[in-house]
């Protein structure tokens, strides 16, 4: 088991420092930036409202500064989006306004020391935070690049004390029908559900989204919070989570429940394995001109390749 291990590059370990002076760090090396006295720095995007600025600025990781395509326009990625909870088609921005954010907070159960709750906003104060350009490519063959705010999901993994029989992480989205009004198509087994392995979920690239283009995370993104698997095709990363459940036996995601032979657990990108429906072989940049080569594991080899090393037999179900 080693999520407790941190990529080369990073900086902070909170795990050698109290809490307080912890914060206070972070506080002060970002109000440094910012020409401000420590004091004075407002604390990580506390009780803000979405696509209110992320104040202080997380850092950009320069390990994931430049995704090798431009940024998605903000405007366009706003208003194109897949959050079946408010309608089953790409215009759902508005109907996604309904969803209240204020006081929201996620359970974090199953297999763990001590089962618990937590604010985002508590979560968000203690985490540590950075920017990264990242793309994203949908099973449906099309891709856009955003420049997202958050932390490594295995900064979470570490405060929830898995259990060692602890195999998968399970994430489900919240279900209010009142205010998602998608959740009345009584086919689709909602809550949204998605699952990774516990290595999965300590790899650097598995991340929590708090925010996107400077700004606290849009409600249609997926706000307050959500997850970002990029390499694996978009419908892994979870939006608007409320529980994060560390779990024995592998999870049924939401898609995988509906349609398994078109969408299951791994669901890695690769351009050689085709949706039964459609080739996976390019995909349409979102604000782009044209269709491009898609990569294997969307061009995140490097990190994820290790993950799946001997998993040969188990054939497409790997890369769909
Ligand atoms: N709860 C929930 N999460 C979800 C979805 C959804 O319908 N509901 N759609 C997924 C799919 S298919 C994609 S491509 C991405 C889209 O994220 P975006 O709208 O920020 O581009 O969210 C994923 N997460
Ligand atoms: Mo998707």
């Amino acid at each position: 088991m080693n999520y407790l291990r941190r990529p080369s590059w990073w900086m902070p370990d909170s795990a050698a420092t109290p809490e307080a002076v912890y914060l206070n760090r972070r506080s002060l090396m970002a109000g440094a930036g910012a020409g401000l006295i420590a004091a004075a720095a407002p604390s990580a995007s506390h009780a803000a409202k979405p696509e209110e600025p992320f104040t202080p600025a997380p850092a950009r990781n320069p390990a994931y500064a430049d995704a090798g395509r431009p940024i998605t326009d903000e405007a366009l990625n706003a208003t194109y989006n897949n959050f079946y909870e408010f309608g089953s088609h790409k215009r759902i921005s508005d109907a996604a306004q309904r969803l209240e954010t204020d006081g929201w907070t996620i359970a974090v159960d199953g297999l763990v020391e001590k089962p618990f709750e937590i604010s985002t906003d508590d979560l968000i104060a203690g985490a540590p935070l950075e920017e990264r350009v990242i793309r994203h490519r949908c099973v449906e063959a099309w891709s856009m690049v955003v420049p997202w705010v958050g932390f490594p999901l295995s900064h979470l993994v570490s405060l929830a004390k898995p259990l060692s029989g602890a195999k998968y992480v399970r994430f489900e989205t919240f279900k209010d029908a009142d205010v998602a009004r998608g959740q009345l198509q009584f086919w689709y087994p909602w809550p949204y559900v998605e699952g990774v392995t516990i290595e999965e979920a300590a790899n650097e690239l598995a991340f929590l989204v708090v925010g996107a283009y400077g700004k606290v995370l849009h409600k249609q993104f997926g706000a307050p919070i959500r997850l970002h698997l990029p390499w694996k095709y978009g419908f892994k990363s979870i939006k608007s989570i409320v529980r994060v459940s560390f779990v024995e036996e592998r999870p049924v995601s939401f898609w995988e429940e509906l349609q398994s032979r078109e969408y299951g657990f791994w669901a890695n990108v690769n351009p050689e394995v085709d949706h039964p429906r459609w080739s996976q072989a390019t995909e349409e940049v979102l604000g782009g001109d044209g269709r491009i080569p898609t990569q294997l594991f969307n061009g995140y080899g490097e990190q994820v390749a290790g993950l799946y090393s001997g998993m040969e037999g188990v054939g497409d179900a790997l890369w769909r």
